[in-house]
């Protein structure tokens, strides 16, 4: 009955794959029965993107601003199509010969759909796979004028900024809270051209020279035969590598601290590592160490929790710091710079700047302010923006220069290549999220993944065809204008200063640093990991380098791995301890922290009710806890269940609150287990809850009650008058107990030593 030949040769087509059965007709299709299925199909207005997904506006290499349209090929138009953008009626079936035949070589949509997943995945980073990234401003305070003319660090001027954060060792797929180095790498998207800071969490690395990168990489990453362990350093070859080049001894114990296993990406410090060098407006240059300093400060999980929070909740800095943001509670760090004279010597009270496994202790030169970083934004797209931005340590800034630390010299190179494979070429800074916000006219030309349609027939320098176009930079505002730096006349060797030859007084400096509680950390740390390793003669040198360090840290892990601690072969200097490294004996904000309000669903609802409201106003995340899902107290003011006690686990709160039940006779917490008695029996406690406050208790959690909530602690074996544990009359007074010691983040006393 169709008119129009299109149609009639449609429905002939439909015909032979339907046999003319309008039961069989393909909805969308010309006369086809109206779809069975609830799927709109008029188009509507997408939802709005969520506050925190604001990405700033992509800039194109032109410089001009990138909508749909101009490069970058999205989401536009309403309808379903191909990647040529021919509309589809259908994609849901492949077309076959019959409803039962065999599928058709001829379907170009299912080939171009296949075709493109099956190349959906890039080579993951070889280091630093697994991540997690934010948008975000950096303010300028204008205190660096006097070193640097770099602009972006002047006063409130704002520049958008993308950090990501990583581990280093594991896949992609890994877990979060290993044990490992953070990374902490900043794209500035300044007005003058890109600035990365390419940092970690820790301010010194494993190596001093680049030239060792893949032999320290090959070590940690699984072996290569079964490849196992992933994203771990208990393992022989981790542990070959580091006692055979002892230059890694700062670094492993770093990693061995609480810094290796961080509570948060929002509670890391982030250090640039290497010296740099900062150029002011008359030319003069300054030495500089960069550090971020966390506005929540320096917190760390205990190992035991790491471990469990690793088959918990595997994506537990991710979800923690999208979570945070789309809450509103903004991370913010302040970057700071450590300034030093630069001298011939490049050194500072005898330690060699260009020895990247030196840190200069805050207490030598303090860390002056010099911008706030506030992260406000999640990213749009995993794949588009978190995967794809490619950072180099050698993306300067006019004002910020290098200097001849060997390990930096190797990342000058490394980055740049490693992009090109991993990314599919050199056109890689034509992707949006690493696409400069000024205006770029480069004369690079052509290449893989070539998006930008340039103009112009003469893209070299000098020409008089393009008009002399583009011109250069004065040498006022140009980026990589040389310091004039004198490099030391000597012959070509490869070796490195004789300074680089002390290895362990630097680590006996941080050792000396860390609390009685942190000591203990790390006693624990080093014994755990030398005792995965299967070789007895790696244990042996690990205890060695321990006892060069300082045989106090060496006897008790000697102790542990049950064998002989030997003497020390190098003289044990005495070291000036920096207060400044402990993570302790400071309060810190508690925003953003995390508080269970565990009921049993029947007992004290309106303490329920105002310890989370009172939670909430003070910026901290309450989560009830109850029995079941749901809500509770339907007929009043209804309070959202947040957990079950299916679903919850302590890892994931930082202080327990148990909401008691008005009197005896009707316990809270009762199990909804059959077996154990009927929902809130009196004296039941629900196994659940018990292992979450023995669980709390043992990571040194602050653990608060009121009214009979003593019961639970008493049937879990923790005492009520323990230190951090608070037992009151009325929710407010344990309240303001509970959040006074979250201020401390831990209660550290549980976890002193044995005398
Ligand atoms: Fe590196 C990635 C930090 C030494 C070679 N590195 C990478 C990332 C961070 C660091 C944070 C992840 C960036 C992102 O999120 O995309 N790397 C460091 C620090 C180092 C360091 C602080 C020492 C001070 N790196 C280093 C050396 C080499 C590399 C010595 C090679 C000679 N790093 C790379 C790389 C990576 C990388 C292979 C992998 C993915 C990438 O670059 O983009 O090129």
């Amino acid at each position: 009955t169709e008119k129009n030949p299109i149609e009639k040769a449609a429905r002939k087509a439909a015909d032979a794959v339907t046999g003319g059965n309008p039961a069989h007709d393909i909805p969308g299709r010309p006369g086809a029965e109206p779809p069975s299925f609830d799927e709109p199909t008029e188009p509507r207005q997408p939802l709005p993107p969520k506050p925190d997904q604001r990405a700033p506006a992509p800039v194109s290499p032109t410089g001009r601003p990138t909508g749909a349209g101009e490069g970058v090929r999205a989401q536009s138009g309403e309808r379903l199509t191909t990647a040529q953008g021919n509309r589809l009626y259908e994609t849901d079936h492949s077309l076959k010969a019959g409803p039962r035949g065999p599928v058709l070589l001829q379907d170009h949509h299912l080939r171009e759909k296949i075709t493109h997943f099956d190349h959906e995945r890039i080579p993951e980073r070889v280091v630093h796979a697994r991540g997690a990234a934010a948008h975000g401003v950096f303010q300028g305070y204008g205190t660096a004028a006097s070193v640097t003319k770099a602009a972006f660090l002047g006063k409130d001027v704002e520049t958008p900024v993308f950090v990501r954060f990583s581990t280093v060792l594991g896949s992609r797929g890994s877990s979060d809270t290993v044990r490992d180095t953070r990374g902490f790498a900043t794209k500035f998207y300044t007005g003058e051209g890109t600035f990365d800071l390419v940092g970690n969490n820790i301010p010194v690395f494993f190596i001093q020279d680049a030239i060792k990168f893949p032999d320290i990489i090959h070590a940690g990453k699984p072996h290569p035969d079964r490849e196992i362990p992933q994203a771990q350093s208990a393992h022989d070859s981790f542990w070959d590598f580091v006692t055979l080049h002892t230059e890694a001894t700062h670094h492993t114990l770093w990693n061995m601290s609480d810094r290796g296993i961080p509570r948060s990406y929002r509670m890391m410090e982030g250090f640039g590592v290497h010296t740099f060098r900062l150029v002011n407006a008359e030319g003069a240059t300054t030495l500089v160490k960069f550090h971020w300093k966390p506005k929540l400060g320096v917190h760390s999980l205990v190992w035991e929790e790491a471990q469990l929070v690793n088959g918990i909740d595997p994506d537990f800095h991710r979800r923690d710091l999208a979570d945070a943001i789309e809450a509103g509670a903004h991370p913010q760090w302040e970057l700071g710079i450590q300034t030093f004279p630069d001298t011939p010597e490049q050194t500072f009270e005898g330690i060699d700047l260009l020895d990247p496994t030196n840190i200069v202790p805050e207490e030598l030169a303090p860390v002056q302010p010099i911008g706030l970083m506030t992260l406000n934004a999640n990213p749009t797209n995993y794949f588009a923006e978190t995967e794809q931005v490619a950072f180099h340590p050698g993306h300067l800034v006019p004002g910020i220069d290098v200097t001849d630390d060997p390990l930096l010299a190797g990342r000058l190179f490394s980055y740049l290549d490693t992009q090109i494979s991993r990314l599919g070429g050199p056109n890689f800074a034509q992707i949006p999220i690493n696409r400069p916000h000024a205006p770029v006219n480069d004369m690079l030309r052509d290449g893989m993944h070539q998006t930008a349609v340039h103009t112009g027939v003469a893209p070299y320098h000098p020409n008089s065809l393009d008009g002399g176009c583009p011109f250069l930079a004065g040498a006022d505002t140009g980026a990589y204008i040389e310091t004039p730096v004198t490099v030391p006349e000597s012959q070509k060797v490869r070796e490195a200063a004789a300074s680089y030859d002390d290895h362990f007084s630097q680590p006996r400096i941080f050792w000396r640093s860390m609390s009685a509680v942190e000591r203990e950390h790390i006693v624990a740390a080093y014994t755990f990991e030398l005792g995965k390793c299967y070789e007895q003669a790696i244990k042996e040198r690990g205890l060695q380098v321990l006892a060069n360090i300082d045989p106090d840290l060496c006897g008790p892990v000697a102790e542990g791995l049950g064998l002989p601690a030997p003497g020390p072969t190098v003289a044990i200097e005495s070291a000036e301890a920096s207060p400044a490294l402990s993570q302790l004996g400071r309060t810190w904000p508690t925003d953003g922290r995390v508080v269970a309000v565990v009921t049993g669903g029947q007992g004290d609802l309106d303490g329920v009710r105002a310890a989370r409201d009172a939670l909430s106003a003070a910026g901290l995340v309450p989560l009830v806890v109850a029995p079941t899902g749901g809500k509770l107290d339907e007929g009043g003011d209804p309070i959202t269940v947040q957990r079950t006690y299916a679903t919850a686990r302590s890892v994931e709160f930082d202080a327990v609150l148990l909401a008691g039940a008005p009197g005896p006779g009707n316990d809270a917490y009762g199990a909804r287990d059959a077996k154990a008695g009927e929902p809130g029996a009196t004296g039941v406690v629900d196994p659940r809850v018990l292992l979450m406050i023995a669980e709390a208790y043992r990571h040194g959690k602050a653990i608060g009650g009121w009214a009979d909530a003593g019961d639970a602690l008493t049937a879990a074996g923790v005492p009520a008058d323990d230190p951090g544990v608070v037992v009151t009359g009325a929710a407010s007074d344990t309240l303001d107990q509970v959040t006074g010691l979250l201020g401390e983040h831990r209660v550290w006393e549980r976890f002193a030593p044995p005398a």
